[in-house]
């Protein structure tokens, strides 16, 4: 399914490679590739693109036969940005990638701010390029989607307890080793909680996730995917993450309590004697 550049220069291990889903993003593909390769000459690009019907994919082609460093990755319909994610993951690691970045195609990410980005990873693992920290700027976001987004970082922040201020924040960067330990096989989600579920899963992993400001631009061409299913699956999933969470602390809890009440029994019985 992969219509890979047949002269596409070999990746080395400090390579980044950006990988960008697409569903009909025809007016918004090309300046974002060329924003991308110009901020950072030596990223590789790598568009993920769901069959789109406005021929999203037809462009990629165009883009990847002007340059070797622009792969496109052709699936067959549209499964959710997280499936084209988790298949541009696959495809990064099995040629070597070391540090593989997400960036979404509609402008909303700023690929004047990718150095930033992997300048970070120097001292972290997964770096989240975020909304909510000092530095962080939004621009032409509606305030509904600003509440929509502030809501869902609380959400996230109370049912799973971490510092992570903009946890669905979808500009991310991972040196390839944690997208390695984070077993991406059985990740489910499809939506933007696919963003939270990465988040928690390198956390968990015990792994630093570092937040740097980034300006979040709201798009200006093409139609949002955003739609009431994605938000309920995001505060679904997270809220059985967190449950889940808590109720493994509970068993390891119990465990570590039977274990001391044995030991307790144990040594006064054998004080007795
Ligand atoms: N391959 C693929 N890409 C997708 C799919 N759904 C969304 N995308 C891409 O994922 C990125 C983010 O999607 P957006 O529609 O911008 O959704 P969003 O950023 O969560 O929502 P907005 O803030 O409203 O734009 C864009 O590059 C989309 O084209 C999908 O089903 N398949
Ligand atoms: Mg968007």
């Amino acid at each position: 399914m992969s219509a890979e550049h047949p002269t596409a220069s070999e990746p080395g291990t400090a390579t980044p490679l950006v990988v960008v889903p697409t569903y009909n993003e025809a007016e918004n593909i090309a300046s974002l590739v060329a924003r991308l390769r110009s901020a950072v000459p030596a990223a590789h690009v790598l568009i993920a693109d769901d069959n789109s019907p406005d021929g999203t994919g037809r462009l990629a082609d165009e883009l990847a036969a002007a340059d070797p460093q622009v792969h496109v990755l052709h699936r067959a319909g549209k499964e959710g940005l997280g499936a084209a994610y988790l298949a541009g993951f696959d495809w990064a690691l099995q040629r070597g990638y070391g540090v593989i970045v997400q960036c979404d195609a509609d402008g909303s990410h700023q690929p004047e701010q990718l150095p930033r980005l992997l300048n970070a990873l120097d001292h972290a693992d997964m770096v989240k390029g975020s909304r909510w920290v000092p530095g962080g700027e939004l621009v032409n976001w509606p305030a509904s989607r600003e509440i929509l987004s502030r809501g869902a970082s609380i959400w996230v922040r109370l049912w799973l307890g971490i510092d992570v201020k903009d946890a669905t924040g979808g500009y991310n960067a991972f040196r390839a080793d944690t997208l390695r330990a984070i077993q991406l096989d059985d990740v489910a989600s499809a939506g933007y909680c696919f963003q939270v579920d990465l988040t928690w899963r390198t956390l968990r992993s015990g792994f630093r996730v570092v937040e740097v400001p980034i300006t979040f631009v709201e798009r200006e061409h093409g139609a949002s995917k955003m739609s009431k299913d994605i938000v309920v699956e995001a505060m679904l999933r997270t809220a059985w993450w967190g449950i889940n969470h808590r109720l493994g602390q509970l068993r390891q809890l119990g465990r570590r309590l039977a274990g001391r009440t044995r030991r307790a029994s144990v040594s006064s019985r054998s004080g007795g004697r």
